[in-house]
């Protein structure tokens, strides 16, 4: 069906953050590019962009993939201020990589001054059943915890919910009343002079 001139798609600006080595680059390549890159090759910054339907509505995917690297940790308040939303993602195999979630989790909320935001809890590499540290129990355990939605991925072909993912995130963004308006317990108290 053709869209009529002028039609403006909204635009939903995904941020994924992580560990290194976890599979943000893998999982993001594979959703743009339809290919797994078995490199690992450390990210410092990219960005895609891509036309989608997410429930048959279009939209524009805007999706900065970012440095897990510490040494390039300095970046992330910048980047965490652009994002809609934003994936966190920890590999199966890393249990460092699990455990560092919530402090990903506080910093999201902290640069963007709310009690809660858009975000999706991502264990990807769950081919990797043999090297499997953290178990499916541990992740929703998390989820729970931090009140995120959870899934389980892998950038490997065959791909394993990649696409789902992605599109998750647009639909926690669309759903959300987070992005309303500020903290409401952020007031600061009336001065009251002694
Ligand atoms: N088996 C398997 N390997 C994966 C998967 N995702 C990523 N990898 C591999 O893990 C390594 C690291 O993946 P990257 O996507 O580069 O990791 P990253 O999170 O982008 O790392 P930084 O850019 O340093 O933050 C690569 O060798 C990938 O091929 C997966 O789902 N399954
Ligand atoms: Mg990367």
């Amino acid at each position: 069906m053709a869209k009529p001139p002028g039609d403006k798609l909204p635009t939903f600006k995904l941020v994924v953050v992580g560990d290194g080595g976890v599979g943000k680059s893998a999982l993001t390549i594979q959703f743009f590019q339809r290919l797994f890159v078995t490199d690992y090759d450390p990210t410092i910054e990219d960005s895609y962009i891509q036309h989608t339907e997410v429930d048959s509505q279009g939209c524009i995917l805007d999706v900065l993939d970012t440095a897990g690297q510490e040494e390039f940790s300095a970046m992330r308040e910048q980047y965490m201020r652009k994002g809609d939303g934003f994936m966190l993602v920890y590999s199966v195999t890393d249990k460092q990589s699990y455990e560092n979630i919530p402090h990903f989790h506080t910093q999201v909320l902290r640069v963007k001054d709310r009690d809660a935001y858009p975000m999706l809890l991502v264990a990807n590499k769950v081919d990797l059943v043999h090297m499997r540290k953290v178990t499916e129990e541990m992740g929703r355990e998390m989820a729970v915890k931090l009140n995120l939605s959870y899934i389980e991925t892998s950038a490997k072909d065959p791909p394993l919910n990649v696409d789902a993912a992605f599109h998750e995130v647009v639909r926690i963004i669309r759903d959300s009343p987070a992005l309303e308006g500020p903290k409401k317990n952020k007031r600061k108290p009336p001065c009251v002079i002694m």
